[in-house]
């Protein structure tokens, strides 16, 4: 067990954190988008397509019936097999789901999937990036006829693999394309078969975004200040809100280059983590004093 911190030794982290953010703060003027967090609610697919427009089983948004059942919307890919438009097992986005993975320190993509034919789906994740391809290694199977779980890919150098000869990190760095596909052998093309998977909750881990609107901005700050000590900010997954958190939710305010961006004033964000710093001292100290 790490010896616990005193109270010099936690201002002085405290004091760090601060220091550091308000110098990455101040240094923006956009506040990066580092998700999305794909629920389908909206009706639509998300930007998840078939490469041509005419692929008679284009991926499509169903609204009931995902793992939360009535009303809860999720991602429908189909395949009929055989060969042309349609026949292949995959989605792929260029829309969403690109730029850089690797300065918010994504390790994972979570997903809710469900596998509703009569063949096993091997899923596996792609990138495109720099004309490279990175993909899993193995596949996460799902048997015939089986109902909605939660999954996880690992997209570490470690779990992925270049189809050619592309380097990690400047293909991660730069993803113009992710795929989701299924296929028993290591390849970025979805395999030719009649199948057929659901997805749905699709997001990345670590993520900053406590409060789920699919931004990363000063209201999550907000939320981990509140959170101290539970686990209402939880970025990491590790079951509390610490500052392991806050260091995750401030390179993912300001990843560099962001994977999508929206403008938002700066002077108010720079404030709140002052405060939401000096806070967590005050009240560790207080804490500390009972
Ligand atoms: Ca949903
Ligand atoms: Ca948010
Ligand atoms: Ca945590
Ligand atoms: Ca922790």
């Amino acid at each position: 067990m790490p010896p616990k911190m005193n109270n010099i030794q936690y201002f002085v982290r405290c004091a760090g954190i601060l220091c550091i953010s308000a110098m990455a703060i101040q240094s923006m003027t956009n506040a990066a988008i580092v998700g999305p967090f794909d629920t389908f609610e909206d009706g639509t697919t998300g930007g998840w397509i078939h490469g041509l427009d005419t692929s008679p089983t284009f991926p499509e948004n169903v609204a009931t019936g995902g793992p939360a059942g009535d009303d809860d919307g999720y991602l429908r890919v189909t395949a009929m097999g055989s060969f042309g438009p349609g026949s292949r097992l995959l989605a792929l986005n260029r829309s969403q789901w690109t730029g850089d993975f690797v300065s918010p320190g994504v390790t994972t993509i979570l997903a809710d999937v469900r596998n509703p034919s009569l063949i096993q789906v091997d899923l596996r994740v792609a990138f495109q990036g720099g004309g490279d391809w990175f993909v899993s290694d193995e596949p996460i199977s799902l048997a015939p006829m089986t109902d909605w779980q939660s999954v996880a890919f690992p997209i570490s150098d470690a779990d992925l693999s270049a189809l050619g000869s592309g380097d990690f990190l400047s293909t991660m760095s730069s993803v113009t394309e992710m795929r989701l596909l299924h296929s028993p052998t290591f390849t970025n093309i979805g395999q030719a078969i009649v199948g057929e998977f659901h997805v749905d909750n699709l997001r990345i881990v670590p993520l900053a975004d406590f409060d789920q609107n699919a931004t990363v901005d000063g209201a999550d700050l907000t939320t981990w200040q509140g959170a101290y000590g539970s686990d209402g900010a939880d970025a990491d997954l590790d079951g509390d809100s610490d500052g392991t958190d806050f260091l995750i939710w401030q390179r993912q305010f300001s990843p560099s280059p962001a994977i999508q961006a929206v403008p938002e004033p700066t002077s108010l964000t720079a404030a709140c983590a002052a405060v939401v710093a000096l806070g967590a001292f005050r009240q560790r100290f207080r804490h500390s004093r009972n």
